[in-house]
C-alpha cells in the first residue's frame, strides 16, 4: 500500500473511532474530510511539509501535523490510542444501515455490545429493548439490516474487483510464452457484484504462468495448482488503495485461472464468460443444428460415440473466436453484458448498445462548495479533459447539511462564480449551474420552485429516509418526477452495494411517470451505487424512458467510474438514443430548457 492509501484508511478509521467515542462532531468531520481530500491526491503526501499540506483543500493545521507524524514515525499516536479504547468489532456494528454512532455507543457502553454477534444476541434475548428510544419497530429494522449486511458480504463490488483482475491480466500477459489472456465470468458480463474472478490464458509455458499467478504478493492462499487450472484467494484490503477492510468488503476474493489451448481461446472465453443459463441455451441451439458446443469449440455432432470431439481429434467448425462460434450458430455477436438468457438469443441483429465513447456530458458533479474535493475550475478542467461538451455543477442542497449543502445565498454566489468561469472556459465547454436537490421524505424538494426554475438543471435525489416502505417511497419519487422543474432523478433508490438496500419503489410506476413527464432516471455510475441497477434499466428502456449516466463526481478519479455505469446500461440494453449524456449539445440543452 502506498503512503497516501495508508493515510487515507487511517484518517477514515480515526473519524469512525472518534465518532464511537462520542467526540466533537467538528473533529470527526475534519478527519473525514481530510480522508476524502487525501484520496484524490496524486502526489505522494509523505514528501510534503506542513505548509504545503495545509495548502491542500480539506487539510488544516491539525491534520497536517498528523500526516507528518505518520510520515516520520510510521504511526499515528491518536489512532493507536483509539484502537485501544474502542473494540475492533464496533465499526462493523456502526456500518449496519440505520445505526448511528450515538446508538452504537450506547449499545457498547450500556449493554457491552462490541461486535455484530453481540448485537444479534441482544436482539434475540430482548435486552436491546432496554436502550432509550428503542421500540419493537426499530429493533425489527435493525434485525433486517443486520441480516442484509451479513448476507451481502460474500460478493465483491465490480469496482473493487475489476482493478484486481486487470492487474492480474497485465501481469500474466508479460509472462514468457503467454499468447492470450483475459478475464471472463460475471466480471466480463459487467455484473454489479462478482462471486469470484475468472482468468483465461493460453501459453506455451503453463508452469511459468501458474507460478506468476500463484506466487504473487497479494495471494493469501493457494487452493489448487495444476497443469490446466489454478485457484487462489487474493487479499482485497489495500489492493489499489481504494477501500479498507471495513466489514462490508470481503477480506479476500477467489480467483480461478484456466490454461486453455490457444486455437480454441474464443470457445473457452465464451464458455467461461457464461452466464451458465446463456451457455445452456447455446448448447441447445447447437444440438438442434446437429452440432456439439463445449469449451473447446463447436463441433459436428457424432451420436455414435460418447467420447468428446476434441479428444477424437475432430476438427472444430468454430473455436478461435467468439464471433466465429456465434456466426456458425446463426446468431449475431452477443456482447458479454447481455448473456443472461433474457431474450438475447432471439436477436436477429444486435442493437448498437451504448459505449463509453458515446458519452459526451456529465450532469451530476460536486465541488468543494459541498462535499466534493474539486474546486469549480478543477471540475470543469476534468470534464474538458474527458472531451465532454457539457458539465453540470450540481452541489448538494440545504437539507444535506452533513454534505455541506448550499443555502440559497451560497447557491447564488456559486452561480456568479460559474458566470466567471464561463468567460474563461465558455468556448471549450458548456457549464450548467445546477443542483442535486434533496427529495425530502414526503417528496417535496429542498428549494422553492422559483429557485429550481432559475437553475439550468435540476437533479433530484433521495438521500435520507431510505428505509421507507414501498408505498411511501413510490409516492415520494412520483412527486419528484412530476415536478415541473426536475430534469433527472439521481440514484433513484439510494441503495449502496453490500451496505444498504435503499428504497424499493414500484419501479413500473416510476418508469411510466418518468416517461410521461419527460424526466430522466439516472444510472449513478459510482461502483458503490450502480443505481438504477441493470434490471431497472432494462424495464426503463423497454418503456422508452430517458436515462442519464452520471458519475456523481466528488473527486477527479470518479470520472473513471463511467465504465461501470456503461456496463450497467448495456446490461439493461440501453442504446445511445435514450441516453441524454450521449446526445449532441444542442439537443441536450433544448431538452433541459423545456423545464426551465
Ligand atoms: P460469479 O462468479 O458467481 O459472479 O458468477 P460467474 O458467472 O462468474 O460464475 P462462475 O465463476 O461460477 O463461472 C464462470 C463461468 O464459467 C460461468 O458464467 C459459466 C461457466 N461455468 C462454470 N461452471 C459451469 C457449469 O457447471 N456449467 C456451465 N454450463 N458453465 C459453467
Ligand atoms: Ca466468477
Ligand atoms: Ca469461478
Ligand atoms: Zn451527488
Amino acid at each position: 500500500m502506498g503512503f497516501n492509501a495508508d493515510l487515507h484508511s487511517r484518517l477514515d478509521e480515526i473519524a469512525t473511532l472518534l465518532e464511537l467515542t462520542g467526540a466533537n462532531k467538528f473533529r470527526v468531520n475534519a478527519f473525514a474530510r481530510a480522508a476524502r481530500a487525501v484520496e484524490s491526491q496524486t502526489k505522494d503526501l509523505s514528501s510534503l511539509d506542513e505548509k504545503d499540506l495545509i495548502a491542500i483543500d480539506g487539510i488544516g493545521m491539525g491534520i497536517a501535523s498528523v500526516i507528518r507524524e505518520l510520515a516520520d514515525s510510521g504511526s499515528i499516536e491518536e489512532l493507536e490510542d483509539l484502537r485501544k479504547e474502542v473494540p475492533a468489532g464496533l465499526a462493523n456494528v456502526l456500518d449496519i444501515q440505520g445505526l448511528g454512532p450515538k446508538t452504537v455507543r450506547l449499545m457498547w457502553q450500556d449493554l457491552g455490545i462490541t461486535d455484530r454477534a453481540g448485537l444479534k444476541k441482544a436482539i434475540d434475548d430482548g435486552s436491546i429493548l432496554t436502550l432509550p428510544r428503542m421500540g419493537e419497530k426499530t429493533v425489527e429494522n435493525i434485525k433486517a439490516a443486520l441480516t442484509f449486511a451479513s448476507k451481502s458480504n460474500e460478493r465483491l463490488a465490480l469496482g473493487i474487483a475489476t482493478p484486481i483482475a486487470e492487474a492480474i491480466v497485465e501481469r500474466l500477459k508479460k509472462v514468457k510464452g503467454v499468447k492470450q489472456c483475459a478475464f471472463a465470468g460475471s466480471m466480463r458480463r459487467g455484473k454489479d457484484t462478482i462471486g469470484d474472478i475468472d482468468i483465461l490464458v493460453s501459453t506455451t509455458k503453463p508452469e511459468e504462468v501458474a507460478e506468476a499467478f500463484c506466487e504473487a504478493d497479494d495471494v493469501e492462499r493457494v487452493i489448487a495448482r495444476g497443469e490446466s487450472k489454478c485457484s487462489v484467494r487474493i487479499v482485497v484490503d489495500g489492493n489499489s488503495g481504494r477501500w479498507k477492510s471495513d466489514g462490508k468488503t470481503p477480506p479476500t476474493v477467489g480467483a480461478d485461472l484456466k490454461i486453455v489451448p490457444d486455437a480454441s481461446f474464443g470457445a473457452a472465453l465464451m464458455y467461461f464468460t457464461g452466464s451458465k443459463e446463456h451457455n445452456v441455451r447455446l448448447r441447445e441451439r447447437a444440438l438442434k443444428k446437429g452440432m456439439t458446443l463445449n469449451e473447446y469449440g463447436l463441433f459436428p455432432d457424432d451420436k455414435s460415440t460418447t467420447e468428446s470431439p476434441q479428444s477424437r481429434g475432430v476438427k472444430a467448425v468454430a473455436a478461435k473466436t467468439e464471433e466465429a462460434v456465434y456466426t456458425k450458430l446463426g446468431l449475431p455477436y452477443i456482447p458479454p453484458e447481455i448473456r443472461e438468457d433474457a431474450g438475447e438469443l432471439d436477436l436477429v441483429e444486435t442493437p448498437g448498445f451504448i459505449e463509453l465513447a458515446d458519452i459526451k456530458s456529465d450532469l451530476h458533479a460536486h465541488t468543494t462548495a459541498s462535499d466534493g474535493v474539486m474546486s469549480l475550475t478543477e471540475l470543469i478542467q476534468c470534464a474538458i479533459d474527458r472531451g465532454f461538451h457539457t458539465i453540470a455543477v450540481t452541489d448538494h442542497s440545504k437539507s444535506s447539511a452533513q454534505a455541506g449543502g448550499l443555502s440559497v445565498e451560497r447557491l447564488r454566489a456559486q452561480r456568479d462564480e460559474i458566470e466567471e468561469a464561463r468567460k474563461h472556459f465558455g468556448k471549450k465547454i458548456t457549464i450548467l449551474a445546477g443542483s442535486e436537490v434533496d427529495i425530502l421524505a414526503d417528496g417535496s424538494l429542498d428549494y422553492d420552485d422559483e429557485i429550481l426554475a432559475w437553475l439550468d438543471i435540476v437533479v433530484a435525489s433521495p438521500h435520507a429516509a431510505l428505509s421507507q416502505d414501498t408505498k411511501t417511497a413510490t409516492k415520494r419519487l412520483l412527486k419528484a418526477i412530476e415536478h415541473p422543474h426536475v430534469n433527472i432523478i439521481g440514484h433513484p433508490t439510494g441503495r449502496l452495494i453490500n451496505r444498504r438496500k435503499g428504497l424499493e419503489p414500484a419501479m413500473d410506476e416510476i418508469i411510466a411517470a418518468a416517461v410521461e413527464h419527460d424526466t430522466a432516471l439516472e444510472i449513478n455510475a459510482h461502483w458503490m451505487r450502480l443505481d438504477l441497477r441493470d434490471t431497472h434499466v432494462r424495464a426503463a428502456v423497454e418503456a422508452g424512458c430517458k436515462i442519464a449516466i452520471d458519475c456523481d463526481d466528488h473527486a477527479p478519479e470518479d470520472f473513471d467510474n463511467l465504465r461501470f455505469g456503461i456496463a450497467t446500461a448495456r446490461r439493461g440494453w440501453l442504446t445511445p438514443e435514450l441516453c441524454v449524456n450521449a446526445w449532441a449539445a444542442k439537443k441536450l440543452h433544448n431538452w433541459l430548457k423545456k423545464k426551465r
